[in-house]
């Protein structure tokens, strides 16, 4: 890493993410970047209309959706002998998709050292199947969160919509029995084995995180769905004892462990800061 006069420049670019109306992924890299103590700027780009990403944001990554996060490494030493060998200012690196922006990151800041469980078993460094359980959890679970189990929640969320304006309302009965039929034969019985699947495993990530006995980023990965989805979950269908919160304890357990961290609270601060304040021109310095 940097010494403290070379420290990379980071922003975070984003769209608005409001509590009132619902959370962004943006969230979790803010609370990341917290735990990391990197510090970091802040861009906000604001919604349009349709509630899609602003065009802006397709100059900084070309699939023009956020979080986005820009690191520009320090200039290179004069005293230095790469400088010496003619070595230029390294352009800037863009990261895109929350699991590999929370990899990249807890592997160049320091303080992801003490984020990521250790990666070997003893004795069995660089060996296949020598990583620990931990270890292999958080790869898993960083990836997990936008490749599993989100697909499900936004087709919840796109489905639902056809049971509501502007849908005309002489047609949404019709809409609304197709949107029933897949909502309760495809999407809640698979998003229903998705909290079956947490339960299990946080019985036996050896702790109360989705990894092991502490927190990792990859449970800040993870927070952002599950936020999103737990208000609407005992909608979707059926659950024992009337909620997913009786049928899976242990899930509501941990939603209430990660909205109790220290991280995620200020994350919740900067947010309400930046809600009062949003602006394109002048990045906030966090
Ligand atoms: N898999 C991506 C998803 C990015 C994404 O869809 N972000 C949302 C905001 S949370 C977005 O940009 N929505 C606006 C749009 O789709 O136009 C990630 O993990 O970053």
């Amino acid at each position: 890493m940097a010494s403290d006069e070379q420290q990379p420049q980071v922003t975070l670019h984003c769209i608005p993410v409001s509590l009132r109306l619902n959370r962004s992924r943006s969230q979790s890299l803010l609370w990341l970047l917290e735990e990391l103590k990197v510090k970091f700027d802040i861009k906000i780009y604001h919604r349009t209309e349709q509630f899609l990403a602003p065009p802006e944001l397709e100059q900084v990554h070309p699939l023009g959706k956020s979080p986005v996060v820009v690191i520009t490494p320090p200039p290179p030493s004069t005293s230095s002998s790469s400088s010496s060998d003619g070595q230029q200012q390294q352009p800037p690196i863009v990261l895109a998709e929350s699991g590999h922006m929370a990899q990249y990151l807890c592997e160049h800041f320091p303080e992801g050292r003490r984020l990521v469980p250790q990666k070997w078993k003893p004795g069995m460094e660089g060996k296949l199947g020598g990583e620990t359980e931990a270890w292999l959890r958080n790869q898993y679970f960083l990836h997990y969160s936008e490749g599993s189990l989100m697909p499900y929640l936004v087709l919840s969320l796109v489905i639902g919509r056809l049971k509501q304006p502007p849908v005309p309302f002489f047609i949404r009965p019709i809409t609304s029995a197709v949107a029933n039929r897949i909502l309760s034969s495809y999407i809640f019985p698979n998003i229903h084995r998705h909290i079956r699947f947490l339960d299990q495993q946080l019985r036996t990530s050896g702790g109360r995180y989705i990894c092991c006995d502490h927190l990792t980023p990859a449970d800040i990965i993870l927070s952002f769905p599950l936020f999103e989805a737990r208000g609407s979950l005992d909608s979707m269908g059926e659950w024992q004892g009337g909620s997913w919160k009786a049928e899976f304890p242990r899930v509501r357990e941990y939603v209430d462990l990660l909205e109790s961290e220290d991280g995620y609270k200020k994350s919740t601060e900067t947010i309400r800061r930046l809600e009062g304040s949003a602006s394109e021109a002048a990045p906030a310095k966090m």
